[in-house]
């Protein structure tokens, strides 16, 4: 029955204060239909430097805060980054993700005001003041000129649960990380087509940006993702990254 209280069930099977979402039939379907198994081909890149080139590559990534709104990449190159985010490994091969790239004028004008309303609420009452205060050094606030400047904003929504052909939900298992897991191997992408970003989780926006697009109530706002090329004299802080052995504890 719909609507009763689960036994077992996962952290983030998003229970809505001890609610399901999942019918309770006796009914079982495999989330993934039934596949033969092939063999295993191992990726073609065995250069034992691969992974020094492609820290060279991540190391020079940055969030900017000010784009161009002169210089705007292909669509075609943002399709090929997110071809690759879709490439994440995903709970039970779900692929709860959904990306909405958005390069209309008008509709980063709406998405601009949304968030300049919350964030202003944001910064002088729903955050903590130490919070406000740690973010001193990034020069962040209210103001989000990047919304309108940036020429794609990527709205990655993870999928809470899946919708089958038939109406019945599907289970999508750790969606939150799968997601994550995709939106991290977007920003690689990016960086590797040469293009900057920042990732953004707008506090208290995602139901009226999720309203905005049209998209279905069974997905929710992770990160909001301006793109494009830094403006010109765009500056970041000059920050430090942690050393290897300061990350890295080895057994
Ligand atoms: N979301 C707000 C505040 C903010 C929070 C964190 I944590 C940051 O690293 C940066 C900003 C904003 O976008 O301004």
């Amino acid at each position: 029955r719909k609507g009763s209280t689960q036994k077992y069930t996962l952290d983030n099977e998003e229970l809505v204060e001890g609610i399901s979402h999942f019918e309770d039939t006796d009914e079982l379907q495999p989330a993934l239909e039934e596949k033969p198994h092939v063999p295993f081909v191992p990726g073609q890149n065995l250069n034992p430097n691969g992974a020094k080139i492609f820290y060279n590559l991540l190391r020079g990534r940055r969030s900017i805060r000010s784009f161009s709104s002169q210089q705007k990449p292909d669509l075609s190159i943002i399709e090929d980054c997110i071809r690759a985010a879709g490439t994440a490994p995903s709970g039970a091969h779900t692929e709860p993700w959904t990306f909405c790239v958005v390069e209309s004028q008008e509709l980063k004008q709406s998405i601009r005001e949304i968030v300049e309303q919350e964030e202003l609420i944001n910064y002088s009452q729903r955050m903590h003041p130490q919070w406000v205060t740690d973010l001193r050094p990034l020069q962040t606030n209210h103001v989000k000129e990047y919304l309108t400047d940036a020429p794609y904003l990527i709205l990655i929504f993870k999928q809470t649960y899946g919708v089958m052909d038939d109406g019945r939900r599907k289970r999508h298992y750790y969606n939150e990380i799968s997601t994550s897991i995709a939106a991290g191997i977007l920003l690689c992408a990016l960086q590797a087509a040469g293009l900057s970003s920042l990732v953004t989780t707008p506090l208290n926006c995602g139901p009226a940006l999720r309203s905005l697009l049209n998209r279905p109530v069974n997905e929710k706002l992770l990160i909001l993702l301006p793109v494009g090329f830094a403006a010109e004299g765009c500056q970041v802080p000059d920050l430090e990254r942690k050393q290897l052995s300061d990350i890295l504890v080895k057994f």
